[in-house]
């Protein structure tokens, strides 16, 4: 089985393609290595010292067959097009875009940039792909951002509600209300509609799985050896809320809770990430099924009680600064993963631990962290 990862070389898409090496498949990675350039303009790049492409290649070849073409998808339409006639994957896992809500709020050019960034991409992927008239399972990246985060429908189910119409008193399932809360999360709903209409139109087998907030840094396979290291961001504009507590509670920082802290939010580890990509990989859904979508998450807590957990383990102050972003002051969250469930994901929680072994490796490289970019120079 041969799957072609785009984004491979990020945070995601690197556990994710060593697991698929590792379960025997024929591996391609294709990036265009725009997340090591942007955290570079940002001072920031990853705390941890992640290899060059060409070594963390080199290295893997102890996993199992991979390879890398780098590649702009959005862009360089021709160069993509051979890479997907030449490789004809079984399955492609999209990882590619610009995933930084606060990035994409910071101006204009980012703006512009993560519309073109992510939604040429997915087009691309498709239009081509009806080109070559080949038909693998394409398994997205979404974001749990898609849905807001309340419980205005109950808990979210995934991906499609089963509503009552007034009118006619009809019962009929619809896909679920967007309602983004940046011009990312706003382009993950436009990918949403746009493979809607390729599933309809040429009968795609299409995934989309609605991740919360990955946490950690480290899967089995990327700790076993230094040059497969994963990246771990901690910056104002890529570090996720988690981790930045983690990275901030190591070096005597403050805790950097933006507003009251009432924001509930789901959590995955990464572990879990490369896991359950694997497992939707191998349940596609029906030619010419609406997109299957699974919440891809395990848990949900609230930013302030994640703060109080890292207080309570080590001593870290909290201070709750005014909130950069527009999003309601809290909220409740529940939401459903059921379909992840069902395919055998027992997800990893906060309770298993792994929060010191996180921590540990901050601990280790956190004579590399850039205390000046923590703070967020996005604001909305
Ligand atoms: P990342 O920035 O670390 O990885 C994305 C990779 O895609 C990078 O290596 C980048 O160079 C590459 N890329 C971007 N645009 C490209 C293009 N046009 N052509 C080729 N390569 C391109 O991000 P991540 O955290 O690994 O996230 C991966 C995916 O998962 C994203 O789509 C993101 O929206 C989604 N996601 C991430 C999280 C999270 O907490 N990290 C949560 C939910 C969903
Ligand atoms: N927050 C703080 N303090 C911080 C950083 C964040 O209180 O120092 C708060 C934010 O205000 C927000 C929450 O924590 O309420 C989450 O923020 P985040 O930066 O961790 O996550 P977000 O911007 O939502 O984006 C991340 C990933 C994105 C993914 C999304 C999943 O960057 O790619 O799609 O999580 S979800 O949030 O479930 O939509």
């Amino acid at each position: 089985m041969r799957a072609l990862i785009l984004g491979g070389d990020g945070f995601c898409g690197w556990p994710t393609s060593l697991h698929f090496a590792n379960e025997g498949y024929e591996v391609l990675i294709v990036d265009n290595l725009s997340r090591r350039s942007i955290t570079d303009q940002l001072s920031a790049p990853s705390l941890t010292p992640i290899r060059p492409i060409e070594r963390r290649i080199e290295a893997a070849q102890n996993i199992g067959n991979i390879r890398f073409e780098h590649c702009d998808i959005a862009t360089d339409t021709d160069k993509f097009k051979n890479i997907l006639a030449a490789f004809e994957a079984d399955v492609i896992v999209h990882f590619a875009e610009q995933r930084s809500a606060p990035y994409s709020m910071l101006n204009g050019a980012a703006r512009t940039y993560t519309v073109n960034n992510n939604v040429s991409g997915t087009n691309n992927l498709f239009s081509i792909l009806v080109e070559l008239q080949q038909y693998p399972h394409i398994v997205h990246l979404g974001t749990m951002g898609v849905y807001g985060y309340n419980d205005d429908f109950g808990e979210i189910p995934e991906g499609y509600l089963g509503i009552t119409v007034r009118k006619t008193q009809k019962d009929i399932v619809i896909p679920y209300p967007a309602n983004p809360g940046s011009i990312y999360h706003m382009t993950k709903c436009m990918d949403h509609t746009l493979m809607q209409f390729y599933a309809k139109n040429w009968g795609f087998r299409i995934t989309d799985l609605h991740q919360g907030i990955v946490w950690g840094t480290d899967t089995d396979l990327t700790a076993s050896d230094e040059d497969l290291i994963n990246r771990f961001d901690y910056d104002g504009e890529y570090g996720t809320v988690l981790n930045r507590f983690i990275s901030q509670s190591q070096i005597g920082h403050p805790l950097t809770v933006y507003g009251s802290g009432g924001q509930a939010r789901a959590f995955i580890h990464i572990q879990d990430t490369a896991r359950c990509v694997f497992l939707a990989a191998e349940s596609p859904p029906e030619a010419g099924a609406p997109v299957q979508v699974f919440n891809q998450i395990a848990e949900v807590h609230t930013v302030g009680n994640l703060a109080a957990l890292l207080h309570e383990q080590t001593g870290a102050l909290i201070e709750f600064q005014e909130n950069p972003r527009k999003e309601a002051a809290e909220n409740s969250l529940k939401v459903s993963n059921q379909g992840l469930c069902s395919l055998g994901f027992k997800p990893i929680t906060l309770a298993d631990n792994l929060l010191s072994e996180v921590k540990s490796t901050v601990g280790k490289y956190e004579g590399r962290l850039n205390r000046d970019a923590i703070k967020s120079k996005a604001r909305w």
